[in-house]
């Protein structure tokens, strides 16, 4: 141990180096390991440890009293048991292929049969429009520049396909039909895309309580994809760095706890490169969406 050591105060570098192996699940004992390895005196690196991480958890504790309180959301895996391959459902088998917890995210193998995808396509096709997303300032539906698909909503229940997708989707994440919007579907010719948002409605925005009035938030979303596009088009995750590819059949699932960016659920529909994109949303609320 040197001299230096001893009455050395904690660089910011060492502070992000013990919260990022704290963050990491390193214990404690494994932490001040390093340190005396590296040249630490115990005592020392036991002070630095100490208060690093009561720093760490003060600040921690403080952002999160900031925050709305966490609400329940819908989830297609069960809590404990480990990761299933497949899932059964009443009326069909839907593969797991990738989880995450922070945002929690879950992509879903042949959620869809290849026919529904196309049975899909061809209901919504002719009532496509450029698409519209919910102005949180007004309330109003606009026109918004930062979505250069065209898009179509489904009442909820209007077909029996739409009856069949939705009830596969209550039965897959364990969240009532009634607490659904209508199925949304969106078509992305090359160049189009969908700029990176949150689904959830800001609380910010003075529109937003009128909106809320019919269901309350939006917890949830189920992305279906009903084409392959060629190059392009998949669903990121700025926030994680993921990017979901667009597999005819698959759904990405994502549920957001609180409408905050805390959530990390902000994403996108990266630019189609070649060919279409074809997709379908399923938004769920906390409560019955009239
Ligand atoms: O088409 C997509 O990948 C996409 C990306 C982000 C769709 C949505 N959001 C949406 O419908 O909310
Ligand atoms: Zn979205």
């Amino acid at each position: 141990m040197s001299a230096v050591q001893q009455t050395q105060a904690v660089t910011p570098e060492l502070r992000a180096w013990i919260i990022e192996q704290a963050q990491a699940g390193a214990q404690p004992e494994a932490v001040l390991a390093s340190m005396k390895a590296s040249g630490w005196n115990e005592d020392v690196a036991i002070a630095a440890l100490e208060e690093t991480l009561r720093g760490f958890l003060d600040e921690r504790a403080k952002s999160s009293a900031l925050l709305p309180p966490p609400v329940p959301v819908p989830d297609p895996l069960p809590k404990e048991g480990g990761l299933p391959t497949v899932l059964r459902l009443p009326d069909r088998e839907v593969r797991v292929v990738m989880a995450m917890n922070e945002p929690r995210v879950v992509v879903l193998g042949g959620l869809l049969s290849h026919e529904e995808c196309d049975e899909l396509i061809a209901q919504a096709e002719r009532r496509l429009t450029r698409s519209e997303t919910v102005q949180t300032d007004t309330g109003a539906s606009e026109v918004n520049a930062a979505r250069t698909s065209q898009g179509m909503f489904f009442e909820r229940g209007e077909s029996e396909l739409c009856r069949r997708i939705e009830a596969r989707i209550a039965a897959l994440i364990g969240w009532p039909v009634d607490n659904g919007e209508g199925i949304q579907v969106l078509r992305y010719r090359p160049g189009a895309e969908y700029k990176p948002h949150y689904d959830y409605f800001d609380p910010a925005q003075p529109g937003t309580p009128r909106i809320l009035e019919r269901g309350g938030q939006r917890v949830a979303t189920v992305v279906m994809y009903l084409n392959d596009p060629e190059i392009g088009g998949g669903t990121t995750f700025p926030d994680v760095k993921v990017e979901v590819a667009p597999v005819k059949g698959n759904a990405v699932f994502f549920s957001y706890e609180r409408a905050h960016p805390s959530s990390k659920t902000l994403h996108g529909g990266a630019p189609v490169v070649a060919g279409e994109k074809w997709v379908a949303t399923k938004w769920l609320r906390e409560g019955v969406f009239r």
